[in-house]
Formats: C-alpha cells, structure tokens, sequence
C-alpha cells in the first residue's frame, strides 16, 4: 500500500505542474459520462496511468475519463478507481481543483475498498490518506515532498452547508432542509469542486455536503467508484456519516457499471441525523 501512496504523492506534482503549465483548451474528447474532456483531463489521467504502471501491487486501473479497466500486473493486490482531475473546468478561474483516489481489494464494491486517498491543487498541494482502522490523515507539500500536519476529526455539529446540484431542481424537502439549515446561521461554501469543497468541511470541523437526486439528475451527478465511494470512507473515518437519499451508508455502495451515480450526502452526525429526520429515513 505504501508504494501506491509514494505514487500518488509523486502524481500530485506532477499534476500541480500540468495544472500550472499546460495548454487549457478542450481536447475534442468526451469522458465516459459523455462530458467534454479538457487537454488537461487527458493529461492529467496519462500522468496518473504512467506511475501506476510501475507499481507491482496495482491489478488494473478505473479512470473516470475512460471506459473499461487498463490492466497492469495480474500479481497485484488492488484496483485504483480514481478521478484524475474533478472540477477541472475550475482551473479557467483559477479555483482548486482536486485528484480522487479509491483502492479497491480486487472486487470493486464500497465494502472492499481498503483506503482512499486525495490531493487538492490549490495555494498549497494538499494530500489527505485514509485507511481502514485510521482516521484521515492531512499531509502538506513543502518543496518537492509532503510532511504530516495530522489527524482530521470530524466535529459532532458543524458550521458548513454545500448544497450541490441547480436549486430548481432540488426535490422540495430537500430545498426545506437546505433553508432550515440556513435559517440555523450556517455558512455556505460551495466552489464547485468536489474535492476542495468536501476538504473544506473536513477541516473545519464539519457541515454538510450534499449532492441530492434531482429533476435532471435522479440517481446523483457524482460517480461510485471514484468520487462517492472514497469520500464516503474519508467521512466516516473522520467520525462523521456519509448516506444516500434513502438513509443508507454509501458504504454499502454495490455498483453495477464503472460510471454509476449516486445521490449523496457527506458530514458530521448531526447534520446528517437532520438530513434523515427531514428525509423521513431511519
Ligand atoms: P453542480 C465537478 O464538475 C463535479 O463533478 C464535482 O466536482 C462537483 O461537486 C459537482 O460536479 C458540481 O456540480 O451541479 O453543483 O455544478
């Protein structure tokens, strides 16, 4: 497992210097989900493709940017679903942006994930690792490595909202939940980017973070493998709750395709008990 985690910190500079120099155009491409990939997508999932294929203990790699699995070294352990550069369009107003990363125990369902990690391209480069039987660890980039800052705990009752997807599209009680949240004196934060966003209630002892099915979206915008899945395992390692909108942990994700959605919420247990009060789910 520590070489898949000396790959992905060697990837995060990589990437935070591509974020810096490359050509931002778009790459006439569509991803797997049919969106219009950016130059920088592309090479964003060839730089993280390229420090993979030298570790032994990786079997075959899931990129949100591509169909099917690239199999590496049949010997390996683990299958690294990840999401090379998430909110890339943010980079065209300067905004962090950030890499996902699950590692998956050959099968690739939420209870076989065995870690996740991810960075944030922002002033700083960022790294947040979680294992099982661990709390999230946060590492910062200082020069060319990282150095351990700590431990995330999630708060109990946080401060933070970030409703994610178009208002109207919301189901109504979720739009009645995300204004009594407001009306509690929480503070939005919301950029847009998963990765920041998501990091940002982590480190600031808790909130809400959700991404509900909506009118156009009914199963979620954001993917499983490579999005829901990590981040749902980040928060609970972190001692916060991370659901669908049926109550359900996230945790308990069994994808049928490499691209499925979800509807999910992310956070610390009060909001999350609100959520599922206002929800009508145990
Ligand atoms: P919306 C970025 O495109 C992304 O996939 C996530 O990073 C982010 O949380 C979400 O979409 C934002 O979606 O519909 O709120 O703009």
């Amino acid at each position: 497992m520590q070489t898949i985690f000396e790959a992905i910190k060697k990837i995060a500079f990589e990437i935070d210097n591509a974020i810096k120099t490359a050509d931002l155009g778009y790459a006439n491409e569509e991803n797997a989900s049919g969106e219009e990939q950016l130059k920088l997508d592309v090479l964003s999932d060839q730089i993280i493709e390229k420090n993979f294929a030298s570790v032994p203990e990786v079997i075959s790699l899931v990129s949100e940017e591509k169909e099917g699995e690239l199999e590496l070294h049949t010997a390996g352990s683990y299958i690294v679903c990840y999401d090379p550069l998430d909110g890339s369009s943010l980079v065209d107003v300067n905004l962090s942006v950030g890499s996902i990363f699950g590692i998956y125990q050959g099968i690739l369902d939420a209870q076989n994930l065995v870690a996740s990690a991810y960075i944030v391209y922002g002033p700083r480069i960022e790294l947040v690792i979680a294992m099982k039987g661990t709390k999230p660890m946060l590492y910062r980039a200082t020069g060319d490595h990282f150095r351990a800052i700590g431990e995330i705990t999630l708060n109990e009752k946080g401060k933070l909202n970030a409703p994610g997807g178009t208002q109207q599209n919301w189901p109504s009680h979720h739009k009645a939940f995300i204004d009594s949240l407001f009306a509690e004196g929480y503070r939005l934060r919301y950029s847009g980017g998963m990765v920041p966003d998501l990091h940002q209630i982590l480190l600031k002892g808790g909130g809400l973070f959700s991404y509900p099915g909506t009118t156009d979206k009914p199963h979620g915008k954001l993917r499983q493998l490579f999005e829901v899945i990590p981040f749902a395992f980040m928060y609970e390692q972190a001692g916060g709750q991370a659901i669908n909108d049926k109550g359900e942990r996230l945790m308990n994700l069994v994808p049928s395709h490499h691209h499925d959605t979800s509807p999910c919420f992310f956070g610390s247990n009060y909001e999350i008990e609100a959520l599922k009060k206002a929800y009508g789910v145990k």
